[in-house]
């Protein structure tokens, strides 16, 4: 990422420097530019409207958003691709992954048509990870039409040009909700419990087929995990979690999230089937959360900030200062009714 970032800023830098010297090509004076301001926005997707959000956070005092008009009426697992400027959710009312172009000329409120689309293969998509042109979604309804067995589908889908194509479909024997890739590894949170699951090499699983996890740990303190988040240049992994669902008096204040840090160490020293200590992790919860169901979570690791799709209270919400844990107040507060994904992206 940090190489296609150079490359685009340099790409950039040569555009601008060619607009400034007009036909001349042997002017230095081109190089007298402002410095770069890294740029940090969130992307959202909600189960309310199916309308994605875009919320520039780079000055949390300043917090600005815009809103694209999708004909989608629900959707989950949102991804912006900054080399095309091109923002993409799973849709749940279309039940494909759709992609919208030219994100940065959109203006709040336009109406948006479907610039990318993919054919309508599931039954209840979900999260969305990305690599390449590779585009992973975890589907999280029933395959075996037996409810009392968990499992789930991955769809693997191929971006070329405008096109998703369906490359195949892994079965899993757990139910799936939120996944990540780390390099080739996808994570994979085990929907209704506290265990997180890793498919090594995942892509190269190229046929139809059901696919046993390399690996399922145990996350000591989580109740139920839903959403995830892993940097890679930080080696930390961040784990929401949901408490109870819903149904009772506390559902909407029981959630929390899970910092882990030096996280690649603990999940390689933890055995198959064993248990990630409490100890080797930092929890935030509590009554200031506003955490009752937080469904997804991106992490920025420059500014060590995590962001919550918070669900059942219907909100973006920001988090710094979270080395210490605890009973934290969001830095953002953000309104989104049935929130259902969020994904970070700095230039
Ligand atoms: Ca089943
Ligand atoms: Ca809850
Ligand atoms: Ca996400």
């Amino acid at each position: 990422m940090k190489t296609q970032k150079t490359v685009k800023f340099l790409s950039l830098l040569a555009i601008a420097s060619f607009a400034l010297t007009s036909c001349s090509d042997d002017d230095e004076n081109g190089m007298d530019m402002p410095m770069a301001e890294v740029s940090t926005k969130i992307y959202t997707s909600n189960n309310a409207n199916g309308n994605i959000d875009e919320i520039d956070v780079s000055d949390m005092s300043n917090v600005e958003s815009k809103t694209l008009i999708t004909a989608s009426t629900a959707a989950d697992g949102v991804y912006y691709d900054a080399d095309s400027d091109a923002v993409f959710q799973a849709s749940r009312s279309n039940l494909s992954l759709e992609g919208f172009s030219n994100v940065n000329m959109i203006t709040s409120g336009t109406t948006v048509s479907v610039d990318f689309s993919g054919t309508a293969d599931m039954t209840s998509p979900r999260e969305v990870a990305v690599n390449g042109n590779f585009y992973v979604v975890a589907d999280n309804s029933d395959v075996d039409g037996d409810t009392n067995t968990p499992d789930g589908r991955l769809f693997i889908y191929q971006k070329s040009g405008s096109n998703f194509t369906l490359r195949n479909t892994i079965t899993t024997n757990f139910k799936l909700w939120g996944i990540t890739f780390a390099g080739s590894d996808l994570y994979a949170i085990v929907d209704v419990t506290d265990q997180l699951a890793v498919f090594n090499n995942f892509l190269s699983n190229t046929t139809d087929a059901t696919v046993m996890a390399t690996k399922t740990i145990s996350v000591e303190g989580i109740v139920r995990t839903h959403g995830l988040a892993y940097d890679m240049d930080s080696d930390v992994m961040v784990l929401t979690d949901i408490g109870v669902a819903s149904g009772t008096p506390t559902s909407s204040s029981d959630g929390g999230f899970h910092v882990i840090s030096n996280f690649s160490n603990k999940f390689n020293s933890t055995s198959n089937g064993g248990t990630l200590a409490m100890s080797s992790q930092v929890r935030v919860a509590g009554s200031n959360t506003m955490l009752g169901n937080p469904v997804d979570v991106a992490y920025d690791s420059m500014t060590e900030t995590v962001y919550i799709a918070e669900a059942a209270n219907g909100k973006i919400l920001a988090f710094n200062n979270i080395s210490s844990g605890g009973n934290l107040t969001p830095v953002l507060d953000y309104n989104l009714a049935s929130a259902s994904a969020v994904y970070l992206s700095k230039q």
